[in-house]
């Protein structure tokens, strides 16, 4: 067994651009089961409870706002190791340095503002991917 779940969103500027598809694509090429999905555009207090961890943070007040600036796709995803294999299909924060291959890799880029904008999200860890789950599917 060992099925895992994870909690993928795709933010605002991959919503605007249209990318939704591209993104689900990637993750049922790769094999993981999506499992529900949602879109929503999400309150205060839910992004406050999401991003509790940086809270304080120079760019969590940009962050925030971002993430309330369109709809978001929330997404549920189940496979052996997804939380890992998403990060790995996501790349690294930094969209300017993500490798090639990966989402952030090939469709994003530093927009020069105060909060990357990286287009996708994914829990970092199976303790996150639980607590994110019930926050955004209850
Ligand atoms: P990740 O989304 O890769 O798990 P994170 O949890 O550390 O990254 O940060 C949440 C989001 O906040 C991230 O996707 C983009 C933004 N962010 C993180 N660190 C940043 C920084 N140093 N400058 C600007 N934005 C940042
Ligand atoms: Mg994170």
């Amino acid at each position: 067994m060992n099925v895992e779940e994870t909690l993928v969103l795709i933010k605002p500027d991959g919503v605007a651009r249209n990318l939704t598809g591209e993104f689900l694509r990637r993750i049922e090429a790769k094999g993981y089961q999506l499992v529900d999905i949602r879109m929503l555009e999400p309150e205060l207090e839910l992004l406050a409870a999401h991003y509790e961890e940086h809270q304080g943070k120079p760019f969590y007040e940009p962050l925030v706002e971002f993430m309330q600036s369109g709809p978001v796709v929330a997404v549920r995803v189940a496979g052996n190791r997804v939380v890992e294999g998403f990060r790995s299909l996501a790349g690294a924060t930094d969209p300017t340095t993500a490798a090639p291959g990966t989402i952030r890799g090939d469709l994003g880029r530093d927009r020069g503002l105060a909060v990357q904008q990286n287009l996708v999200h994914g829990s970092d860890s199976a303790e996150s991917a639980a607590r994110e789950l019930a926050l955004w599917f209850g």
